[in-house]
């Protein structure tokens, strides 16, 4: 490694060791890996909250108001023509990047957005009194929600898998659940609290059998994992810029193509419209009619750099990377005596929550920020798991991990953790 952040002694094998090297290779991409917090080096270990943006970005950004500033899908202007078609070949790398058609990728602010899109613009149309939608009990509250307000509204009833032991999704009841009543399948990909990586290819086949769609949460698997959509075979899926190297309130939504097009929109206004007469309208195409208003121009052709970026980086090697980081951060967690670490199913991503006994996950994390160490205190949005897994004070810590992470700074948490325990007592 060509720098180390704490001297230790530690002996790391070679998937650790590669993923050190892998991480110093992109470090210096992120300028604000360089700052001090209370005097100490920046230790950032709160990616699925956000991750932080590349030089790249910044310049695209500063680039996009310095010299190409327009409205897109307006004007005739030159410079409108230009946004216009670095919004479009934006959409297209997107779209590429997780395998969807371009037309079937709605850029939407996040995630959230997304699922609510859906659940408000196909929900309204498709699902009745009586009907079933399937959630788990490890959803993001952005998953379920939008689903209970749907539920509200219409009178459906909403069903949900369970965990296991190690927190992993409960395939046993999958039979129960997934009926001939059910209209809608909506799941993480990933847990932003469990790092469970969800089977939604067995899940998709279970549902499609069924008569029922599925809805992909992929707010933390795309920054993380290679994606295909056409390979899950999912229905809709939703994924976050700004958890991938991006800006916040960018964000895309695939959708089947013909469950796109038979929905109605979701907001009314310029843009989404092919003509308004006095009496009514017709819409736009997809996916322009799902995007009422001026959209967040800039950032959305920043998604495509984004994505560029992550791409030469290659996703194989980030999610062996945080395989390997992963890995090593669960052992040395539970090296640490009363310490707890919730999720243990194979294959887990780098979302790692725990806890010690006896010590409130919210004072852990103002000690570790004493030292530098930035990780994440809470119920993770996420409140319904929190419950189901028993935690003390409804809320865990978590420490997640980006491609940029180091073994190093797994270790200056883990000494931060000591202090803190030490500090707090046993
Ligand atoms: N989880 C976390 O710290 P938005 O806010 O729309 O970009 O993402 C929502 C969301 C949806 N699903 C999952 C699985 C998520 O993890 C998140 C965001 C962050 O865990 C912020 S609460």
């Amino acid at each position: 490694m060509a720098e180390t952040l704490v001297e230790t002694p530690r002996k790391l094998d070679d998937a650790v060791r590669r993923a050190d090297e892998h991480a110093m290779r992109y470090r210096g991409d992120f300028p604000i890996l360089d700052r001090k917090v209370h005097g100490r080096p920046l230790v950032y270990l709160d990616n699925s909250a956000t991750s932080q943006k590349p030089r790249v970005v910044l310049d695209a950004l500063n680039d996009y108001y310095t010299r190409l500033n327009a409205n897109v899908h307006r004007g005739l202007h030159t410079l409108s023509e230009e946004a216009t078609n670095a919004y479009e070949a934006s959409r297209e790398r997107v779209a590429r990047f997780i395998n969807a058609p371009p037309q079937n990728l709605v850029f939407v602010r996040n995630t959230t957005e997304g699922i609510n899109l859906v659940a408000s613009a196909w929900g309204r149309k498709n699902v009745r009194a009586g009907d079933e939608i399937a959630l788990s009990v490890m959803e993001h509250h952005s998953n379920i929600v939008p689903w209970q307000m749907l539920a509200r509204e219409t009178g459906a009833v909403i069903r949900y898998f369970d965990i296991r032991e190690d927190g992993s999704l409960d395939m046993d009841k999958a039979a129960e659940l997934i009926t001939e009543k059910t209209r809608m399948v909506s799941l993480a990909h990933m847990s932003n609290v469990l790092g469970t990586v969800n089977p939604i290819e067995a899940i998709v086949e279970r549902a499609h059998e069924a008569g029922a769609l599925v809805f992909v949460d992929a707010a933390q698997s795309v920054p993380h994992m290679p994606v295909d959509v056409q390979r899950l075979g999912c229905d809709f899926f939703a994924f976050s810029g700004h958890k991938m190297c991006g800006p916040t309130g960018i964000g895309g939504l695939y959708g089947r193509e013909e469950l796109l097009e038979a929905m109605d929109p979701y907001m009314g206004g310029g843009s989404m419209i092919d003509e308004v007469r006095l009496d009514g309208f017709t819409c736009a195409d997809i996916p322009e009619k799902f995007e009422a208003g001026t959209p967040n121009i800039a950032h959305a052709i920043v998604f495509g750099v984004v994505v560029d970026y992550l791409a030469a980086i290659g996703m194989e090697r980030i999610h062996a990377h945080e395989r390997a980081l992963t890995d090593y951060t669960v052992e040395r967690l539970e090296e640490i005596e009363g310490l707890t670490v919730y999720g243990h199913a194979p294959g887990r991503g780098g979302a790692i929550s725990f806890n010690l006994d006896n010590m409130h996950p919210s004072d852990l994390s103002t000690v570790l920020d004493r030292q530098g160490v930035a990780i994440r205190a809470g119920h993770h949005c996420a409140q319904p798991l929190m419950r189901r897994l028993g935690t003390s004070y409804g809320a865990t810590a978590r420490a997640s991990v980006y491609f940029y992470n180091t073994s190093d700074e797994i270790d200056i948490m883990v000494d931060a953790i000591h202090k803190a325990r030490n500090l707090f007592g046993p």
